[in-house]
């Protein structure tokens, strides 16, 4: 995809985002809104894959989300890349729908490998795939997107160890570092101090964007991890990102977490994003 069309998919998912939360009055659109440019960058320009899809993903790269509760931003980037067809966004947290809360595999979503939702536990799911990968002599790699607050649960420090103990050096993990979480700041709430220093102690390589809502910027951090990999050591991409990024209202607090707008909100914030041509669900 060129950068405008890349462009324009940010902002159509923003709508997605924006819209599928506030029908059910449920879901979490500040840190989605966030991560609106990483999804795109990696389905859109970074990744290998089939959009035939099959659980084993041989022979492409695979992509985990840990931090499961930033579902609008993965179902919208999924279907608009072909998984599953647009409108069914619009089931989005409904009964017996695929579009659960919380990504699951049951429902048999394309594009979904695992459920997540508990924190901390992707990131040893990952490591699962990458070593197995290895085993297939599959060369291609495995992607994962961990939540700032999410590196407070004590799993993903021993999947850190592992992963460097193990040599597992075909994995690109990232961080959204927006630097809230559901209570307030991450700084508040428990502060994760010097984050590349103790990733580096861990024996990771670490990367660092400060921008991670500049579309080329966030592409260019995944295109540079992409070439450390292979080196024995593990890959890792701090990417600062504004909660709620897009929307005014939303940015510059954890007040958006989990909360959907109200009729007037949306269309503020509609107002903000309109609508492009690949057309609401
Ligand atoms: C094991 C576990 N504990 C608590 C929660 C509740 N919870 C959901 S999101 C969240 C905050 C996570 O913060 P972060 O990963 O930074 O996500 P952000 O708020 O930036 O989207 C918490 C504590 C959970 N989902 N899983
Ligand atoms: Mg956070």
């Amino acid at each position: 995809m060129t950068l405008q069309e890349l462009q324009t998919q940010v902002q159509q998912t923003r709508r997605d985002i924006l819209r599928m939360v506030h029908a059910v009055n449920s879901g979490h659109p500040g840190g989605s809104l966030g991560c609106a440019e990483f999804f795109a960058a990696l389905y859109g320009k970074v990744m290998t894959y089939s959009t035939d899809f099959s659980m084993d993903g041989k022979g492409e790269d695979l992509f985990f989300l840990s931090n499961g509760h930033i579902s609008p931003v993965y179902y919208s980037t999924l279907a608009r890349s072909g998984f599953f067809p647009v409108s069914e966004l619009a089931t989005f947290r409904k009964l017996d729908s695929r579009l659960q809360g919380h990504p699951t595999t049951h429902e048999g979503l394309p594009g979904i490998r695992i459920a997540s939702g508990s924190l901390g536990q992707g990131l040893s799911v990952a490591l699962g795939a990458a070593q197995a990968k290895k085993l297939n002599n599959d060369d291609k790699l495995i992607y994962t997107l961990h939540g700032d607050g999410e590196l407070q649960e004590g799993q993903i420090w021993e999947a850190f160890m592992y992963a460097a103990g193990k040599k597992v050096d075909n994995i690109i993990s990232t961080i959204d570092y927006n630097g809230r979480q559901i209570d307030g700041d991450t700084d508040v709430v428990m502060p994760l101090g010097d984050l590349k220093a103790k990733l580096e102690a861990f024996g990771w390589i670490v990367l660092e964007e400060e921008n991670g809502n500049d579309l080329e910027k966030v592409i260019a951090i995944l295109e540079k991890a992409k070439t450390l990999t292979g080196n024995g050591k593990p890959v890792s991409i701090l990417l600062h990102t504004e909660m709620g990024n897009g929307v005014d209202y939303m940015m510059g607090s954890h007040a958006w977490h989990g909360k959907a707008p109200n009729d007037e909100q949306l269309e503020n914030a509609l107002t903000q994003n309109p609508e492009t041509e690949l057309t609401d669900y």
